[in-house]
């Protein structure tokens, strides 16, 4: 493979491509000449990726991952050209609040579960099947930190991530005797549109997640993803967990009396 043909006669699909790490993802595989299947909600964000890149490599779709019609029909309507698809990069997701489990919403943990498990669950069952028929692929789920450390107001959405890691390591077990990776893709505090959705559009408090500390960024957990998809095709990335320098571990906290 030269430096430049990684991503070359692939097809990837990205879910949540019209912001933070699926954007960036999406722009590196059609810098190196790879197809993308873009998807999101916003139909406005997909329309100026589709104008900047000017390229038949990108397919554009307004797809809500949790609306299970949208998902059959996004995969049952592809252009020829794009249904062989090699990549899934399961990536579309949100915390929604940072309340305590008594406080919080449930409408809010109702829209986690629905896009970070049934969303990617859905995604996964509808694009496996071809996956396997070709015997070949790559799919990255997005986890967290999240799913592994807990911390105070983390409630549903770190469950939804530790979801997504084990939903990883079952997949390759029933993978076994397949040319398909599947990778837990779990970072840490990047700075992304994350912390806005969390925060209910609230720049100031998003902006306080970040301050004074050098997080990921967006291109970082792509070019992450890339060194995947450069390793020869039977390596498999079972768990990575990134985070940037300036993030670590606190001890366990306790509570006294006095
Ligand atoms: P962004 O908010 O920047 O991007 C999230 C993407 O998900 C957007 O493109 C959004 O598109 C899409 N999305 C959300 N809900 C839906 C839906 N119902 N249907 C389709 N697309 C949807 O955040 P990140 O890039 O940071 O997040 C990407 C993933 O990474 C998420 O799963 C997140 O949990 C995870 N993550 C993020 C970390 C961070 O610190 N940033 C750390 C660890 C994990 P649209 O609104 O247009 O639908
Ligand atoms: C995003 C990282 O620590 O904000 O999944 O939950 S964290």
């Amino acid at each position: 493979m030269t430096e430049n043909s990684w991503a070359k006669g692939r097809i990837a699909f990205i879910s949540g491509a019209t912001s933070g790490f699926g954007h960036a993802l999406a722009r590196r595989i059609l810098a190196a000449g790879g197809k993308v299947i873009a998807t999101g909600r916003r139909a406005d964000r997909l329309a100026a990726f589709a104008a900047e890149a000017a390229t038949p490599n990108l397919l554009t779709l307004q797809l809500d991952v949790t609306k299970p019609t949208e998902i059959t029909a996004a995969i049952a309507n592809l252009p020829p050209a794009f249904q062989a698809i090699d990549i899934l990069f399961n990536n579309a997701g949100l915390a929604l609040g940072i309340k305590g489990a008594h406080e919080a919403s449930l409408q809010d943990w109702d829209t986690m579960i629905a896009t970070n498990i049934s969303g990617l669950v859905h995604l996964t069952h509808a694009i496996l099947p071809g996956m396997v028929s070709r015997n070949r692929g790559d799919i990255i789920n997005v986890g967290s930190v999240a799913g592994s450390y807990p911390y105070p107001g983390g409630n549903v959405y770190g469950a939804t991530k530790a979801f997504v890691h084990q939903f990883s390591l079952n997949l390759r077990a029933d993978l076994l005797g397949k040319n398909i990776r599947v990778t837990s893709f779990e970072p840490g505090m990047c700075e992304t549109e994350f912390s806005e959705v969390r925060f209910a559009g609230d720049k100031a408090a998003a902006a306080k997640v970040y301050a004074s500390a050098k997080p990921l960024s967006a291109d970082d957990v792509a070019l992450t993803i890339e060194g995947f998809l450069r390793l020869p095709s039977h390596i498999n990335v079972n768990t990575i967990e990134i985070m940037p320098v300036c993030q670590a571990f606190s001890p366990f906290a306790v509570h006294r009396e006095n």
